[in-house]
């Protein structure tokens, strides 16, 4: 296999002060991934992204030092959490367009970004979400209750809200300002649920394109534990009976239609 070079800042730089050019941030939650996290930055399509920011819930291990050394921007956030991390990244992004995120496991294959940013680079959708299940994962990639939990959990995104979706993968992205526009309040499991749900009843342009997926190096924090995946399941189904009994207000300050495009019924 091919490695790539690290990450050459020079060149971020002079890409940075183009600014013809869609500036797109990616954001990696990181938890214990010393192993994981250089590969992963390794695989991203260099000549796409602008930044890499990296960010870390107080690994134990040498997860910083080795993001650092693979040339991403590493952050230390101090709220423990998913979402907390997801958040922090896009607050610390450097004037983007496009905010990309993936998992720092190498789960994802990172070089599958530019399908991933292809209809927001096209001006067709505000959030992509990569499917994994869509992609043909293996049944080995992601446990049966993780898959069993996913179908679940996009079942009642349409049910409930009218949102289309496969899955609730890591790997997405979406266009900067419509994403800060969501409001996204959950800082842990459920981050990404609400971002699909919020999408949704916002009534943002929201397309899925398949994406690969493989077993993750090192040990699972949330799927692969008992305890992660009973928080993650009732944070996921908590999240969106939340938004389906609370829809959020419109910008106009009217209650948006959450049954996406059926009349909203009290
Ligand atoms: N910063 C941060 N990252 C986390 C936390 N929990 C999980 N992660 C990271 O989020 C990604 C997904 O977690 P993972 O353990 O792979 O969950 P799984 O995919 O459900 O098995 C990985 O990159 C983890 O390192 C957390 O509390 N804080
Ligand atoms: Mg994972």
């Amino acid at each position: 296999m091919t490695r790539r070079k690290t990450w050459d800042h020079s060149r971020l730089s002079k890409e940075a002060a183009d600014s013809r050019r869609p500036r797109i941030s990616v954001v990696i939650p990181v938890l214990n991934e010393e192993d994981a996290i250089p590969k992963v930055i390794a695989d991203l399509p260099e000549h796409l992204v602008s930044e890499i920011v990296v960010v870390d819930n107080g690994s134990s291990d040498g997860t910083a030092g080795a993001a650092r050394r693979a040339g991403a921007r590493v952050v230390q956030e101090p709220a423990r959490g998913y979402g907390a991390a997801c958040y922090r990244g896009l607050r610390e992004a450097t004037d983007p367009d496009v905010v990309v995120f993936l998992d720092g496991d190498y789960s994802d294959y990172p070089d599958d970004l530019p399908q991933v940013v292809a209809p927001i680079l096209k001006g067709e959708s505000d959030l992509v979400i990569g499917s994994r299940l869509a992609g043909g994962v293996r049944q080995s990639a992601i446990p049966t209750h993780a898959r069993l939990g996913t179908r679940l959990a996009v079942l009642l995104l349409r049910v409930l809200l009218g949102g289309r979706y496969t899955d609730l993968g890591p790997f997405r992205a979406a266009r900067y300002d419509a994403l800060v526009g969501l409001d996204i309040r959950d800082r842990g499991y459920g981050w990404t649920t609400e971002m699909q749900a919020l999408a949704t009843v916002r009534g943002l342009r929201v397309s899925e394109v398949p994406v690969r997926y493989r077993k993750r190096i090192g040990r699972s924090k949330i799927s692969g534990t008992v305890l992660g995946t009973i928080g993650a399941g009732y944070k996921i189904l908590t999240t969106i009976l939340r938004v389906y009994l609370w829809p959020p207000p419109a910008r106009n300050g009217r209650p948006v239609d959450s049954t996406g495009g059926r009349k909203w019924r009290r």
